[in-house]
């Protein structure tokens, strides 16, 4: 806020309450951003809380704001079964709501108006959720508005649910009609005052200075002393020492209903008064608005912590996700290529089509026709070359595959200890595996990679196609590319094994590259290999990269705005702000 030359008289009422609406506005909508979608501890508090906040700003706040003039409304609540509908009727002097010996009987809002003030009361105005209707209904999303010309103008009243009903709905919609309240008429009886639901109820008006009058119904002449003693000295000692008193006899019901009249004079009385004196109403509208909007910014701070502790658990969560795939990523493109898969069934049936280090050392490389002898060694072993061409295919997709198995268990073990978790490992499905369409993909991946091998060598200039490539064939060059490929990072200089390849591996590499350079030329192999060693770390890559996809769905359902907690601070801070403001 800046500071003004003329001071904060400066300032009219108009202004601030304008400015107070679009604060509450504002707070609304930073409300509705701050979800908080992770199960951590005490998230259920904070949830309820925020839902009530958001609650009761479109029910009462904002409106009430809107349109300060409008009548009061005075919420008759409390106890299951306590009269309150037949107190409603008696207080208006005709029955307007249904009264009954059935728990519940009210389950659904009554309001009662003056016809006068029927405008006040528009699906737009106080509690906008509830359809209005004209008629009595048991459903719990309808507002039933009666006008009664027996009402004072200036003044509705609500009868509301029991706040302690079996049903959950019922209290429920009882807590959204206090909260909704200029004024509570909160009705117990002798058999009930005590009750510990009833006292909650009390206790949140009183810590948010909401307008209360209690009536103590339904009590037999000779306990009423007793009983209105000791009530108010529960009011007193739970902050509520303002709030009256008032006692309804138990009495006969006439055929409609109804209390004698002289029952509830003096609640009719004290209501009749509140409705004739615009200034003692706006007092009691005044005081209720403005503790309900304290009691809001009050319990926005709390929730401000606790988005801030969602989104760094979020991050938590994510991080796991990269750490463990990062680190399959690393360890997928070095296995790739580091000789790891040149052994078992690969290397066993490669050597097959390649011969062994003996005969390697036996060649005397600068002899041209020694190198015819090796391409007449493989000459004609096709079946021995696919083969091959399987097993690079299976180890690729296994190796693939004990990478994203690794990555998933891991991210799984981490979310498993980390707050909110194991909701999140219960949202997706078998998250602690490789997806199950995994292998399909992967061999299919493998397969195109194999096929852009044949095609690159045979791809390679038509010159070449000498009988030595002929003799070799596409497949077993294919082949020896692909070894080529696999043991790209072998250490050239060694035929005397390394960490991921024994010497065997090492001599059938190198013979593999005398082959594949006899035929080629040790350029275009050269080449070739770059090719193929790119294409293979992208599949490798992309096949790793898919698997996060998973993890990424299921944390798309917890995200929250990255400025949720900051937005959150600010509205709560401009609201009070605003109050202050008009405090002054
Ligand atoms: N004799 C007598 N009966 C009463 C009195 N007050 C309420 N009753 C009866 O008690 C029963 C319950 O009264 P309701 O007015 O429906 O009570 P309620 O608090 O609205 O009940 P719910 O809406 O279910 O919470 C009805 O049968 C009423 O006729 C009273 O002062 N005297
Ligand atoms: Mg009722």
């Amino acid at each position: 806020m800046t500071a003004s030359h003329d001071g904060p008289s400066s300032t009219s009422s108009e202004q601030r309450d304008a400015q107070m609406l679009t604060a509450l506005v504002r707070l609304r909508g930073a409300l509705q951003a701050a979800v908080l979608p992770l199960d951590l501890p005490g998230v259920e508090q904070l949830r309820s809380s925020r839902s009530s906040m958001v609650e009761q700003l479109e029910d009462y706040v904002i409106p009430r704001v809107m349109t300060v003039e409008a009548p009061l409304v005075a919420v008759v609540g409390g106890s299951t079964g306590a009269g309150k509908s037949t107190l409603v009727n008696s207080l208006v002097g005709e029955r307007v709501t249904i009264p009954g010996l059935l728990r519940p009987t009210t389950r659904s809002a009554v309001l009662v108006h003056h016809p006068d003030d029927a405008s006040w009361f528009g699906q737009d105005r106080l509690l906008p959720g509830l359809r209005r209707v004209d008629h009595p209904t048991d459903d719990p999303e309808a507002l039933q508005l009666v006008p009664s010309t027996l009402m004072p103008q200036g003044l509705a009243l609500v009868d509301a649910p029991d706040v302690d009903s079996v049903e959950q709905r019922n209290r429920e919609l009882a807590g959204q009609l206090l909260a909704a309240a200029d004024l509570w008429l909160f009705v117990t009886s002798a058999a009930r005052y005590a009750d510990q639901v009833p006292w909650q109820h009390l206790r949140g008006a009183a810590d948010r200075a909401t307008a209360v009058a209690v009536v103590l119904d339904r009590t037999p002449v000779e306990a009423v002393e007793t009983v209105a003693t000791h009530l108010a000295r529960m009011l007193a000692s739970r902050g509520l020492k303002d709030s009256p008193i008032f006692v309804v006899h138990e009495g006969p019901i006439d055929e409609q209903g109804l209390l004698p009249a002289e029952h509830v004079a003096d609640v009719r009385g004290w209501i009749d008064a509140l409705a004739a004196d615009p200034g003692g109403r706006s007092v009691v509208v005044k005081q209720t608005l403005e503790g309900a909007i304290r009691a809001m910014t009050h319990h926005a701070y709390p929730l401000v912590e606790g988005v801030g502790e969602q989104q760094r658990a979020i991050a938590d969560l994510r991080d796991d996700v990269a750490s463990a795939f990062d680190a399959a990523h690393e360890a997928g493109l070095r296995s790739a290529t580091d000789g790891s898969l040149l052994r078992g069934e690969v290397l066993a049936l490669w050597q097959d089509v390649v011969g062994t280090g003996e005969l390697l050392r036996s060649l005397d490389n600068r002899v041209g026709w020694l190198r015819e002898r090796v391409v007449g060694a493989v000459r004609g072993k096709p079946q021995q070359a696919e083969r091959v061409v399987l097993a690079v295919e299976s180890a690729i997709e296994l190796l693939v595959l004990e990478q994203a198995e690794r990555a998933a268990g891991t991210v799984a073990a981490a979310w498993a200890e980390r707050p909110g978790g194991p909701g999140l490992l219960a949202a997706g499905s078998d998250l602690g595996r490789a997806s199950r369409d995994l292998r399909r993909r992967a061999e299919a991946a493998v397969r195109r990679w194999q096929g852009e091998m044949a095609e690159l060598v045979a791809a390679d200039d038509a010159e070449r196609r000498t009988a030595r490539y002929l003799a070799f064939g596409q497949t077993g060059l294919a082949v020896a590319l692909m070894i080529q490929i696999v043991g790209h990072d072998v250490p050239r200089a060694s035929a005397a094994g390394t960490p991921t390849t024994s010497v065997a591996a090492a001599d059938s590499l190198a013979l593999g590259r005398q082959l594949l350079d006899a035929v080629l030329g040790p350029a275009a192999v050269d080449r070739m290999i770059a090719t193929g060693v790119g294409s293979l770390r992208s599949l490798v890559r992309e096949l790793i990269e898919s698997e996060t996809v998973r993890f990424g769905e299921v944390l798309l359902g917890v995200t929250l705005p990255a400025d949720a907690a900051d937005q959150l601070r600010e509205a709560a801070r401009r609201v009070d702000d605003a109050r202050f403001a008009s405090a002054r």
